[in-house]
């Protein structure tokens, strides 16, 4: 049988720039790819508890405000393998990079809702709609042959602050197959697998949506928890993600062939929460150094007159120190509502394998 194509590009490459081209920008999919080539006569359906259904055309969609958006997009399993080596867990293997930064180009979600008579900042429609509802057009085998499908509050989608995004664009060129052409949701901030590509449809719900990845997926499960006496329903579908960094540099084991060393990797954190501080130890943890850290302010894709939020992009840092013998290296991030990393992966172990958010070390040799 084949398998969803999924990608995560090398740690160095991740970090090669601020802003993850297309083509090393982690790719996870559930199915296989749909392709949508009419886009003359690709609409999105807007509708649910909405009193007048509506059909929205590209067209309509590009005469709103077009705004950017700077925005991390992470996978929940981010970082999945080193959980795995603690004790296994089920689901896609990934390294430290099943994430990118990219500048999202496309009318916020807030100003289509509106067009379709819900105002903005609205927690409850008339009609007792408090979700909104995306659902794609891939099938996948979790939901049965039906499409991937997810939702968010009411409150966030028509929050313009939320900068929640139909996009159209990544990187200032037109949305590829792999990420959603041609139109996908960004919720900045939030888990990637709330950001549905490839949008079909858009349904004001009641209840959040109760699709697979919703309620039997994507779930943070405490430690104690397996797949003997697992209840789905006692836990909420995961929204923002934690405080994450990880050092990008150096291999899991590395040799240092100079006499300095670099730690270099990114930091960032769920819910529009900046990175405050990056912490570096080369002794395994007994002291620490402050890393030096980048937010890029003037962006490729962005022109100075354009509308553009960067809130909920990541910071990259680096620290130099000299290579000793033998060491452990670890780097560790706090958000701006001082949130900081958990120490060690056992502590936040899950059976799914989900927000390895855990000190990200690694181990340095010097050449000899
Ligand atoms: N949307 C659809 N339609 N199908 C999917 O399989 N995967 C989700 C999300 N949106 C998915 C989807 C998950 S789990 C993640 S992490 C992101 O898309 C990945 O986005 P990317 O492939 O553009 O990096
Ligand atoms: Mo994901």
């Amino acid at each position: 049988m084949q398998e969803p194509f999924n990608a995560e590009p090398p740690r160095q490459a991740l970090i090669s720039s601020y802003i993850t081209p297309v083509d090393y920008f982690y790719k996870r999919n559930h199915g296989p790819i749909p392709i949508v080539d009419d886009i003359e006569r690709y609409r999105v359906s807007i509708g649910g508890l909405l009193e007048k259904h509506v059909e929205l055309s590209m067209d309509e969609l590009w005469k709103l405000p077009k705004y950017h958006v700077t925005a991390t997009l992470q996978c929940a399993g981010n970082r999945r393998t080193a959980m795995s080596k603690a004790r296994t867990v089920k689901g896609v293997g990934w390294d430290v990079s099943a994430l990118g930064n990219a500048t999202w180009g496309g009318a916020k979600l807030a100003d289509v809702l509106e067009l379709v008579g819900i105002p903005k900042l609205s927690a409850i429609s008339s009609l007792g709609g408090k979700h909104v509802e995306f659902i794609s057009v891939d099938k996948c085998k979790e939901e049965n042959g039906g499409p991937y499908k997810a939702s968010i509050p009411l409150r966030q989608a028509t929050n313009p602050d939320s900068d929640v995004l139909l996009a159209y664009e990544m990187n200032g060129e037109v949305l590829n197959r792999d990420h959603g052409y041609p139109l996908r949701v960004i919720v900045p901030g939030v888990i990637g697998a709330r950001s549905v590509k490839w949008l079909d449809r858009i349904d004001l719900i009641e209840e959040e949506c109760q699709g697979f990845f919703m309620q039997k997926d994507y779930k943070m499960f405490p430690p104690s928890v397996n797949w003997d006496n697992i209840n789905w329903s006692s836990r909420k579908p995961q929204m923002d993600f934690p405080v994450q960094c990880a050092i990008c540099s150096l291999e899991d084991v590395d040799v240092a062939s100079q006499e300095r060393v670099t730690v270099a990797g990114y930091a960032v954190s769920g819910g529009g929460r900046g990175i405050e501080r990056v912490d570096i130890s080369v002794d395994g943890g007994k002291t620490w150094v402050e890393a030096e850290r980048c937010q890029k302010k003037d962006l490729p894709y962005v022109a100075s007159d354009e509308l553009h939020s960067d809130k909920w992009a990541w910071v990259l840092f680096k620290a130099v120190f000299d290579a000793p013998e033998h060491i452990e290296i670890i780097a560790k991030a706090v958000d701006t509502a001082a949130n900081v990393q958990p120490e060690s992966v056992e502590t936040i172990w899950n059976l799914r394998g989900i927000l390895n958010t855990s000190w990200h070390r690694v181990r340095v040799q010097k050449a000899s």
